[in-house]
């Protein structure tokens, strides 16, 4: 067995309390996996969990035990001895109910992003981790606690969508081993892609169809553009929210290096949102922060204000021209 090289001795005491445990808004899988493994594992150490989330877990997420036990907010006459946090950089990216220090215990975070803004009492990171799932099961063996079939479901979720099915280059001979111990947990790779993969609603393929007709390419072909309109959701009728992750289908294209995909803020005429991928040769958190975002060098995004969706297409485009190739 490989040697850890994290030490967890400080948090595990916490385990066995009243905790709540949550990631970051919007959970993707890995928030997921790493907060539903968590879960049980403070269920298997006789604490308390309480499951939080702002924002609904996917349907796609519900072939996960526990799945079903998260709340959308935070009972207010509990004190709690830590909140644990996982798969999070910043506490811009909590929801609105976390407890006031004086009611939240000790907070802990559990993460492995690169760039990020402390903000736990205890914060165990690793930026090599491929997943916060990868440091959940070290945790899991590091308290001494068998893997269940439960556990070993959730952090293969974990590790397979944050290393796009085994495929980005953050996938290390440590996130295989972890993907060993899961399987010899009964982990069901075949159960897991039907629910994240091959799962889609009509409707979605619909909403795909439309972005893709509006693909463009500029900077010889190198940055990629697609969007979905105000107008096209009226005409469809066609749910926004299948939209996530379009902006995939525009990187995916031979010869682009950069894509964006901008979609409106039904809420709020006027306002888009823009999600930006690389294919690592060229960073697209700078162009998101020249825009008033931010995120990782191959995945970012920012909110835009324009008149009209041409309007946003052109300013995103022009924010990436010169394409010139970094140093
Ligand atoms: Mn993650």
């Amino acid at each position: 067995m490989r040697t850890m090289k994290i030490d967890f001795s400080q948090i595990i005491p916490f385990l066995k309390g009243k905790v709540v445990i949550t990631a970051h808004r919007n959970p993707d899988g890995d928030a997921v996996g790493s907060s539903l493994a968590l879960y049980e594992l403070v269920l298997t150490m006789g604490g308390e969990p309480w499951l939080y989330s702002q924002d609904p877990y996917g349907d796609e997420f519900k072939y996960l035990a526990h799945s079903s036990e998260v709340h959308s907010d935070i009972p207010t006459n509990i004190i709690f001895d830590a909140t644990l946090v996982v798969d999070t950089g910043s506490a811009k990216l909590l929801g609105n109910h976390i407890p006031p220090k004086d009611r939240s215990g000790t907070v802990i975070v559990i993460d492995h992003h690169k760039t990020r803004d402390p903000f736990g009492d205890i914060e165990i990171v690793d930026s090599t981790a491929s997943s916060a799932g990868v440091i959940i099961e070290e945790l899991i063996r590091a308290a001494n606690k068998p893997l269940s079939k439960n556990m070993a479901k959730a952090l293969w979720c974990s590790i397979i969508t944050d290393t796009g099915g085994f495929r980005y280059s953050t996938t290390d001979a440590r996130t295989l081993q972890t993907g060993v111990n899961l399987l010899d947990g009964k982990a069901d790779p075949w159960e897991a892609a039907q629910s994240l993969y091959e799962s889609n609603p009509l409707e979605r393929l619909q909403l795909l169809g439309l972005a893709l007709n509006t693909i463009e390419l500029r900077e010889n072909g190198k940055v990629a553009g697609l969007n979905i309109s105000r107008k096209a959701i009226e005409d469809s009728n066609l749910p926004l929210s299948l939209s996530s992750g379009f902006v995939n289908y525009g990187r995916s294209i031979k010869g682009v290096e950069v894509a964006f995909f901008i979609r409106p803020e039904i809420e709020s005429p006027g306002k888009f949102r823009v999600s930006f991928r690389s294919r690592g040769k060229y960073p697209v958190d700078k162009v998101a922060g020249s825009l008033g975002g931010g995120g990782h060098a191959n995945a970012a995004g920012c909110r835009l204000g324009a008149d009209s969706m041409t309007k946003a297409m052109n300013m995103v485009f022009n924010a990436f021209s010169p394409l010139s190739d970094p140093k």
